[in-house]
């Protein structure tokens, strides 16, 4: 067992590592982190939050990464990005001030039954672990959310890696993650991080309609777009996620968009295009981890200015 010390941060890390992590770095943070239980998973793990808070009733900022298993760059990402925050407490530069305006909520592994299994037996893995018909097991946990079921960009094969499951809301951790984010008083913003394809993205997912709100999320995914690229001069696109990667029904960014007060819903895909792909070196999870961490301070920004 790794103790925080020998912690790398630049290499990738089992869910029991990830989730030991969690408990290490809000104990040593005690004063200003919180872990927070967020739910179980179908094979009865506890999945993990931290929250970063230097007071209460700010305005809130939530994150997930990892919803797909094998996303490995996600919880990498959402580890480092804790840690700068943390790290910034205090500070009178842009990032204390930010860190100190709006309380931030992570789930940096919010998929481990599936997360685990790209450890031990399929590192291309994607979906949950749940027993979904007697050929195949796993359902999509970003189709499995209540927003068009079983419409389009969606499979009803149990076998696909899209496949939106036996009914809404099968997935343990899917219900665990609503009700956790849904339960965050004061929430303004939310991201859904996975990877790969570097695009900076907003609903609808569902449908090619602009959402209500497309000139503010769209003025702020420009806004973050162009931070990331002033980091390590990597290219995200940004754009409403049905015309900048494809329709798709049941996305859990869909769903907080519509099902929640809160309007400001991202979905990012970070490194790398396509040259790695899932396989993104190691090398690159601090430049990724930097490059993402100033497009979400642009989003942090936004909920800081109410
Ligand atoms: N891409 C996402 C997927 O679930 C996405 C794209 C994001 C769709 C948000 C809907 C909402 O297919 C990957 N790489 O998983
Ligand atoms: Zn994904």
């Amino acid at each position: 067992q790794l103790s925080l010390a020998e912690f790398d941060y630049n290499k990738y890390h089992t869910f029991v590592e990830i989730d030991k992590w969690i408990y290490d770095y809000s104990t040593a943070n005690s004063e200003y982190l919180t872990k927070m239980k967020v739910g179980m998973t179908y094979q009865n793990t506890s999945i993990h939050g931290i929250k970063i808070s230097s007071g209460s009733g700010k305005p809130a900022f939530a994150i997930d990464c990892g919803i797909h298993a094998d996303e490995w760059i996600g919880p990498a990402t959402c580890i480092h990005v804790i840690k700068n925050l943390t790290e910034n407490i205090g500070k009178s530069n842009r990032i204390g001030k930010l860190v100190d305006a709006v309380d931030f909520y992570f789930i940096p592994s919010s998929n481990p039954d599936g997360y685990e299994f790209t450890w031990t037996n399929n590192r291309m893995w994607r979906k949950t672990r749940s027993p979904s018909s007697a050929k195949c097991v796993g359902v999509d946990p970003n189709r499995n959310w209540d927003v068009l079921l079983t419409g389009a960009g969606a499979s009803k094969d149990p076998c696909s890696d899209d496949y939106y499951g036996p009914k809404v809301w099968s997935e343990a951790n899917v219900r665990s993650q609503r009700d956790f984010v849904n339960a965050i008083p004061n929430l303004h913003a939310y991201i859904d991080v996975h990877s790969y394809s570097q695009l900076w993205m907003f609903p609808y997912a569902w449908t090619f309609d602009l959402a209500a709100d497309y000139h503010l999320l769209s003025s702020i995914a420009n806004k973050s777009v162009a931070a990331i690229k002033a980091v390590h001069g990597k290219v995200y696109t940004p754009g409403p996620i049905s015309k900048t990667i494809y329709i798709a029904s049941g996305s859990t960014a869909d769903y907080f968009y519509d099902h929640h007060p809160l309007k400001c819903v991202f979905a990012a895909e970070l490194r790398d295009t396509g040259k790695h792909g899932m396989l993104l070196p190691e090398s690159e999870i601090q430049p990724t981890a930097e490059e993402t961490f100033a497009g979400l301070m642009v989003i942090a920004e936004h909920v800081m200015d109410g």
